[in-house]
């Protein structure tokens, strides 16, 4: 934005214009988005399935239909691009573009971690089906159901299982609390430890983010038991995922304020809600899940406490977490460029990844990046130049598309110009935007009966909700001097 520097320090400063500002953001962000949903994967139309088949994602827009004359409805070629052509034109990195702005791998995890506990694709039914609960439910750090919550419990003071490695604490390994884990590769069984999401043992960044909010469960539990000594180890438990969800809420602003990169300066505040007409209710949408594919942003390697590792020596690795301790781990993440969201910029093991997303999206019939941009009120592009900004690409798209009324939804979106000063284009901001605003406040927390001090415990566990910041989750569980912690690379 413009650099009316005495402008944003007043809007900023005086809480009646910020409230009034961040309370248009909510209302006109979240109107974007249909609440109830409207349509799902496998009808051009509404149907009843839409609303209560929730084991489907939601489509904000409906497939193209299948009488059209191309698989993009009537622009462009009868045949799409050969996967593998595309991905090895547009995606492969060949040399680390870091990205611009100056984001940090802690950001790049945060992104993954906190995304996952709604992005769950059912693949064995299919990539239109779902296993998660559409929303901010925290089921990544407590478990995916009742049996899993149970086996992460200790049953004693509300707190989690935990295990103690060279002074500190982490999660239990996996032989002490029997939930399912999925590898991407095999692991030796002394590697192997209970988390709340089962992917998260594939990355020691996950299993950084994992560790902290079970630190931060635990923390939390002592401090209700103190202000509430007669509570069970029931209440304690719920209390506390009640304040971590709240908690995990307002650690978003620092994110998405990273993410946005506004001069305005965000706010948490559900009550800016109140009395008006808002659906306490969220579908994830599977466009959501597909524009949330941010693979650029892991870098090729790290050095953690001076140490350089691979990509390679990361996977499946969550023991170097424990190893390097958790103030370095966090520290150095902190210090490391994340990769930039754009074309060639895709590590070799995120690949794969990317080719079974364009596969997703075919089969799916996902409608193409023109008509997202005038769902989300923004101009379709004109032009090849228009949407890239950059003739070379520009000149390989049209050869693989005919049409810009033909580019594919997620071709279109890392193809796209960057927004200056951000770290994505246009059409990523516009429609995450609305997505994120919605999902956020639409959950039962954000909601009046909910948003009060007696849901947190009282005064003191609201004030852990509301004072929450990233730097804090990490400081107030790590026993050492404050790391660095920070979503962009400092200096
Ligand atoms: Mn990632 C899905 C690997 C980083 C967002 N990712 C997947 C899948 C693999 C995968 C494999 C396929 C589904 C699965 O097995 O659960 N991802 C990686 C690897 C890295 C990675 C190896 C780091 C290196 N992923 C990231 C980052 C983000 C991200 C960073 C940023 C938000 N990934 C996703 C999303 C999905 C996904 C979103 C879709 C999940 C789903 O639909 O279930």
């Amino acid at each position: 934005m413009i650099g009316n520097n005495w402008l944003w320090n007043m809007v900023n400063n005086i809480p009646f214009l910020r409230g009034f500002i961040m309370k248009k953001v909510y209302t006109m962000r979240s109107d974007m988005i249909d609440s109830p949903p409207t349509y799902e994967n496998e009808h051009p139309y509404i149907t009843l399935d839409a609303n209560y088949n929730v084991s489907f994602y939601t489509r904000t827009l409906p497939p193209v239909p299948v009488e059209c004359p191309t698989p993009m409805g009537v622009a462009g070629k009868k045949i799409l691009p050969d996967v593998d052509v595309l991905v090895n034109k547009l995606f492969i990195r060949e040399k680390f573009k870091p990205e611009p702005i100056g984001t940090s791998a802690l950001f790049s995890f945060f992104a993954q971690h906190f995304t996952h506990q709604f992005f769950k694709t059912d693949i064995k039914r299919g990539p239109q089906y779902q296993w998660g609960g559409h929303g901010v439910d925290m089921t990544h750090v407590y478990g995916k159901n009742k049996h899993d919550e149970n086996l992460l419990r200790s049953f004693k003071d509300g707190k989690l299982k935990v295990q103690t490695v060279n002074g500190e604490e982490w999660p239990p390994l996996s032989k002490d609390a029997q939930v399912e884990m999925k590898y991407i590769m095999p692991v030796p069984e002394d590697s192997k430890y209970a988390l709340g999401h089962s992917f998260f043992g594939n990355l020691p960044g996950l299993f950084m983010y994992a560790s902290i909010w079970m630190r931060e469960h635990n923390r939390v539990c002592d401090v209700m038991k103190k202000e509430h000594p007669e509570w069970d180890d029931e209440r304690l438990y719920q209390t506390g995922k009640l304040i971590l969800l709240g908690r995990q809420q307002i650690v978003i602003e620092d994110y998405v304020q990273h993410l946005s990169n506004y001069n305005f300066k965000l706010l948490f505040d559900p009550s800016l809600l109140f009395g008006e007409p808002f659906q306490y209710q969220n579908r994830i949408a599977l466009e959501f899940n597909h524009l949330y594919h941010w693979h650029p942003l892991m870098p090729d390697d790290f050095t953690i406490g001076g140490v350089n590792y691979t990509m390679k020596d990361f996977l499946v690795n969550p023991k170097l977490v424990i190893k390097h301790g958790m103030a370095t781990f966090v520290d150095s993440l902190s210090k490391q460029n994340a990769g930039a969201f754009t074309v060639r910029n895709h590590g070799k093991y995120t690949l794969n990844v990317v080719k079974e997303l364009i596969k997703h999206g075919r089969t799916l019939r996902l409608q193409p990046l023109n008509n997202y941009r005038k769902r989300f009120n923004l101009k379709p592009f004109k032009s090849f130049e228009e949407l890239t900004g950059n003739k070379w690409l520009a000149k390989e798209l049209e050869n693989f598309y005919g049409d810009i009324e033909a580019v594919e939804f997620y071709v279109g979106l890392i193809t796209e110009k960057r927004r200056p000063k951000a770290v994505f284009g246009e059409a990523i901001v516009e429609m995450g935007g609305p997505y994120s605003v919605k999902g956020l406040m639409a959950n039962p927390i954000c909601s009046p009966k909910y948003w009060k001090p007696s849901t947190f415990g009282g005064s003191v566990g609201f004030d852990i909700v509301n004072t929450a910041t990233i730097e804090k989750l990490f400081c107030q569980n790590i026993k050492e001097d404050c790391p660095v912690v920070s979503f962009k690379v400092p200096g």
